[in-house]
């Protein structure tokens, strides 16, 4: 059997572990073709919010739900921050939006009209004002940005005036703000996308200062992608701000974290457990960034929660003194063994005791679903127009 030095000190770590949830995972989604209503789904950001409490509820590990504006959109968001606080839970990461206006067609922070730049960027500007009332540390950015056809625009054009626009914002931070800027390989744009890939995200951090990290999306990668050795990289350069936790199979798929790949997100978060990044006072935001397009929503969410805490537990488990002594060795087949040994190992009673100390359920899914809160919110919410993409 593996040798767990300190089985106390991982269950501490694990019942520290923090993940944040995106509002847009309880509203309606779909893909390109159709989005599938769901009963019960929330009508307004308040309701998002309430779902989000109630995964923390459940997991005691979700108490701050990521915010998308301008789909979230509030008159007053220090209200809406207070509202949260009632429930328990915080607001974490504000997520920008210039994606879905006609003028961005060619662009948003990089369109080769200055109008439109100006826009796009005021928009961000907007989104550091929420977090000053929400009194959120992280401005998530990601930009749909890109051209379909070579000779469409200039290549080299476009990053200066992405520089611009990322200076512009990065001035506007307070000292306790920072940008996360999340890269995407393609889609919309399919040839070219002005930030595709986290190289570029990083030169771009640097060149802005120390408030810049790189968001890492676990499905926004070519196919093969090693993830683990960039969030080992950028550990190492002090440069990586947050984690977009979700599963694809073949693009950028949105599905539950570690239901496609589970072994993946193990080798992620033995990269985090070896850094010492895991605790929250590190300042990693672990979030996901799914969409739950035919399954239960809340639900989901929860499961997901749960599967980036079995990943960890297995990485915390991963008896180091012994892997180290395999590689100084030269132990191939030894070190692999013990990493194998941790990802082999069933966590979930681990988990189930992690839970029954904090005075939680061992099983938050089954919980849930005793609770009545679905049947509750299916009932209340059946009048008014849903949330969703968009909306
Ligand atoms: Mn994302």
């Amino acid at each position: 059997m593996i040798a767990v030095p300190d089985l106390s000190a991982v269950k501490q770590a694990l019942a520290a572990q923090r993940i944040e949830t995106p509002s847009w995972a309880f509203g309606n989604s779909g893909t390109r073709f159709k989005v599938f209503a769901q009963p019960g789904v929330p009508r307004t950001p308040e309701e998002k919010i309430a779902d989000a409490a109630t995964v923390n509820r459940f997991t005691g590990a979700a108490p701050s739900v990521a915010l998308h504006i301008p789909w979230d959109r509030v008159d007053d968001y220090a209200a809406l921050a207070r509202y949260a606080g009632d429930l328990g839970v915080s607001v974490g990461a504000i997520n920008t939006n210039v994606f879905q206006d006609d003028d961005y067609k060619l662009g948003s922070v990089t369109n080769p009209d200055p109008g439109i730049r100006r826009k796009a960027t005021d928009h961000l500007l907007e989104a550091v004002a929420v977090m000053d009332a929400t009194g959120s540390r992280d401005l998530k950015l990601w930009f749909s940005d890109g051209i379909n056809y070579p000779g469409q625009d200039d290549l080299r054009d476009r990053q200066d005036r992405l520089a611009t626009a990322l200076r512009e914002a990065y001035d506007r931070l307070g000292d306790d703000q920072r940008i996360l800027l999340e890269y995407k390989l393609f889609e919309p744009a399919f040839y070219a996308t002005d930030v595709p890939d986290w190289g570029t995200s990083f030169a771009h951090c640097v060149e802005l200062g120390p408030k810049a990290t790189v968001c890492i999306d676990t499905g926004h990668h070519a196919p093969g992608t090693n993830i683990e050795f960039i969030v080992a990289f950028l550990l190492r350069q002090d440069r990586l701000g947050a984690f977009d936790f979700n599963s694809r199979f073949y693009a950028d798929d949105d599905l539950m974290a570690g239901a496609a790949d589970p072994f993946q997100l193990f080798r992620i978060m033995y990269e985090i457990v070896r850094a010492d990044a895991l605790d929250p006072a590190r300042g990693i935001n672990f979030m996901l960034d799914q969409c739950h397009n035919i399954e239960a929503k809340i639900p989901a969410v929860i499961r997901s929660v749960m599967n980036v805490q079995e990943a960890t537990a297995k990485a915390l488990l991963v008896d180091r003194a012994a892997l180290a002594a395999a590689q100084r060795s030269g132990g191939v087949l030894e070190a692999n063994a013990v990493f194998m040994d941790a990802y082999n190992t069933d966590v979930r009673p681990l988990l189930a005791e992690v839970r029954a100390d904090q005075g939680l359920d061992p099983d938050p899914v089954a919980a849930y679903k005793r609770s009545g809160y679905q049947e509750r919110i299916t009932a209340d919410r059946a009048g008014g127009e849903q949330a969703g993409w968009g909306a």
